[in-house]
């Protein structure tokens, strides 16, 4: 496949209300969009790095400029996914920049084909179950009204951002209120030390589905230690880059859960990658989110729809983030969201809305 050129397309998202986690607020998503153009089809690929660098030490500037000076000038003038993998491999980390572009890509390359990437992943759903991802409150009541109006909109799972001083009094009044059924679970985005561990032995006693990223991002040796020392299962986001580090995770027994996030991880070649070795260990996994638009989460359902993903996922409904997405709406029905199924991410960014957000673009002729 022969790439003619490339634009990134700088976009500002403004929030519904604003996510707080333990590692800042964000009120407004600034994404960066890489469109591949080629003579058969464009693609689409969303970056997702935040605006700073306190997920990772990605930001979305840094995804620009790396994606600009380094990834785009070494693409060959002809390739498919695997070759770009290939182009890509020299340059050390930036995981995000890479699995935008190699999104992209892979999208031109799919509806080229006419093929869904849903099919090409190897699905085995046609709908994902959604869960929702609940930012930390100024009041445990604030709390129990923004969970209460999820449930009522039909998601089937809860799971509540947590910080040192917002964690078990949250988690039991949650408990209280929606019952024991209520599929809960727990995000600290690297909040804690080990020595929070008598601390987070507490949340034991709350049936939670799990606890996500409790320590450091590199704190895999101590995770482990951690999950010897609690009955929560123990999933990690941060700490997971690649499937090496998610066979080193397994061995360590730092986790029995992954959250996926492509973009962490470089891309959706690496995320089947992982599927296939957790699901080899018997690790759940479930599909993580970076508070995508359309584009994203398109490509988000249709990895959630594998046969390893077995937990809910934060992929949720455009309105959970956006009063208007830059594709057509993904919508809740039965507390699931319908995976696509035309070609490539089987979704198309709507042109006047995505001028009217647009705050700068960029073609670069490859
Ligand atoms: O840790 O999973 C996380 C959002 C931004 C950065 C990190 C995380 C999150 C979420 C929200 O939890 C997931 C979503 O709804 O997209
Ligand atoms: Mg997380």
């Amino acid at each position: 496949m022969k790439i003619t050129g490339i634009e990134l397309r700088r976009i500002g998202m403004p929030l519904v209300a604003p996510f707080r986690t333990s590692f800042g607020t964000e009120t407004e998503r600034d994404v960066l969009l890489v469109r591949v153009v080629t003579p058969d089809a464009e693609g689409w690929g969303e970056c997702v790095a935040m605006s700073d660098p306190l997920y990772s030490p990605e930001y979305v500037d840094g995804a620009a400029d790396v994606l600009r000076r380094f990834l785009i000038p070494a693409l060959p003038a002809h390739a498919d996914v695997h070759g770009v993998g290939r182009a890509l491999e020299p340059f050390k980390g930036h995981r995000m920049a890479k699995a935008a572009l190699e999104s992209a890509v892979l999208d031109a390359q799919l509806r080229a084909g006419g093929q869904s990437l849903a099919s090409f992943l190897g699905a085995s759903k046609d709908r994902v179950p959604c869960g929702v991802s609940v930012g930390i409150m100024n009041s445990v009541p604030e709390l129990l009204d923004a969970v209460g109006g999820y449930l009522a909109e039909g998601y089937v799972r809860i799971k509540l951002k947590i910080e040192p001083g917002w964690d078990v009094a949250p988690v039991r009044a949650v408990r209280e209120r929606f019952g024991d059924d209520l599929l809960l679970q727990v995000d600290a985005n690297a909040a804690y030390t080990l020595t929070d561990a008598p601390h987070l032995a507490k949340l034991d006693d709350f049936g939670l589905l799990l606890i996500e990223q409790p320590l450091a991002n590199d704190d895999m040796v101590q995770h482990a230690r951690l999950a010897e020392r609690l009955k929560t299962p123990i999933c990690l986001d941060e700490s997971i880059e690649s499937a090496e580090h998610a066979a080193a995770a397994i061995t360590l027994g730092s986790c029995s859960i992954i959250n996926v996030k492509p973009g962490r991880i470089g891309g959706y070649l690496e995320a089947r990658r992982i599927h296939d070795l957790a699901r080899a260990h018997g690790v759940a996994l479930w599909c993580g989110g970076m508070l995508e638009t359309g584009v994203g989460r398109a490509a988000n359902v249709a990895l959630a729809a594998l046969p390893g993903f077995t937990l809910p996922g934060d992929t949720s409904a455009s309105r959970r983030y956006f009063a208007t997405d830059i594709t057509p709406p993904f919508e809740l029905r039965d507390g699931h969201l319908d995976v696509p199924t035309g070609p490539g991410i089987g979704v198309d960014p709507v042109q006047d809305i995505l001028e009217e957000v647009t705050t700068s673009t960029e073609w670069i002729t490859t």
